[in-house]
């Protein structure tokens, strides 16, 4: 049953019109583009696609075109996560109302809630839908730190399957995948792809995943088929890209290199900044070398 959660899953990005609303043709567009390249599956709705951006009714709109453009091909998992516990759960009913397969969502953030208060949240979200629940373990931004201890705890609630983990720390991956219960994890930085499933992650949710899949699926396939050498020289390979895009500002580099590709991805929404003209340039020359 946990198949379905394993391999490569672009984190998706959310076009938007000229005029800052969500562009349900690019989305189409782009999950199209994708499913053709094989992914796994969608992660919607996350840091990537600017959810916390959104509002309510804009992030439904956004579940609700990717899933109509999936059509049922892949495996989609709807990011409800938001400071307000009733919008997250407002969320997740939408998201099993499309047909989505799982939850995910990050901690709560800006108040500090304590380790009691970020539970309620995430069993109030996972036990108002039947949907299973991701963790989404990502401490730099929103300041809390999921431990083995902790995840334990969490994984007592059987909606609880898996654990996106944004962190560097490989031995905490490792330490989760070690589990009883035996969580799906993925991997969350792509550039550490490759060492993520060493540590052993069932698969990857990525952000630059939107425009280079084909080259994760890649590294995904050499590495489970024992190609060790050659998925770590995809990996550096696909690195230098990657350190490109943070120079610049990685979500609106993304955006540039798609929209060169032909998907009409818009801009990031505000506060993000928009792009340099040097940024721009960059975009181009990498939206050529992928062609
Ligand atoms: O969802 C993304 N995480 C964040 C995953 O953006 C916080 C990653 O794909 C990164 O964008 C990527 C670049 O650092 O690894």
């Amino acid at each position: 049953m946990n198949e379905k959660f394993h391999g490569v899953f672009p984190a998706l990005l959310t076009p938007f019109t000229e005029q800052g609303k969500v562009n349900d043709k690019a989305i189409a567009d782009l999950v199209a583009f994708n499913v053709a390249k094989g992914v796994d599956g969608f992660y919607v709705g996350g840091s990537t696609g600017e959810g916390l951006l959104l509002t309510v009714d804009e992030r439904k709109q956004l579940f609700a075109a990717a899933a109509k453009a999936n059509a049922g091909r892949t495996t989609m998992i709807a990011h409800v996560g938001t400071i307000c516990t009733e919008h997250a759960i407002e969320l997740a009913r939408c998201a099993q109302d499309l047909g989505y397969d799982a939850i995910s969502a990050v901690a709560p953030y800006y108040y500090s809630f304590g380790y009691d208060a970020v539970k309620g949240y995430y069993n109030d979200i996972a036990d108002s839908v039947d949907l299973p629940m991701i963790l989404y373990n990502f401490p730099a931004a929103n300041g809390f730190g999921l431990t083995k201890e902790r995840a334990e705890d969490f994984f007592r609630n059987p909606k609880f399957i898996g654990i996106k983990h944004t962190n560097a720390d490989l031995f905490m991956l490792q330490q989760f995948k070690s589990m009883a219960c035996d969580p799906i994890v993925y991997n969350g930085f792509d550039e550490m792809f490759v060492a993520g499933l060493s540590m052993g992650a069932d698969g990857g949710i990525g952000s630059t995943y939107n425009f280079m899949a084909e080259r994760f699926i890649d590294i995904y396939d050499k590495f489970r088929a024992g190609d060790i050498a050659g998925a770590q020289a995809r990996q550096i390979a696909v690195n230098e890209i990657i350190s490109e895009l943070i120079r610049y500002g990685v979500f609106a580099m993304e955006k540039q290199v798609l929209t060169e590709m032909g998907i009409d991805m818009g801009v990031c929404r505000k506060p993000f900044l928009p792009l340099s003209d040097e940024g721009k340039q960059a975009a181009k020359n990498i939206a050529r070398t992928l062609r």
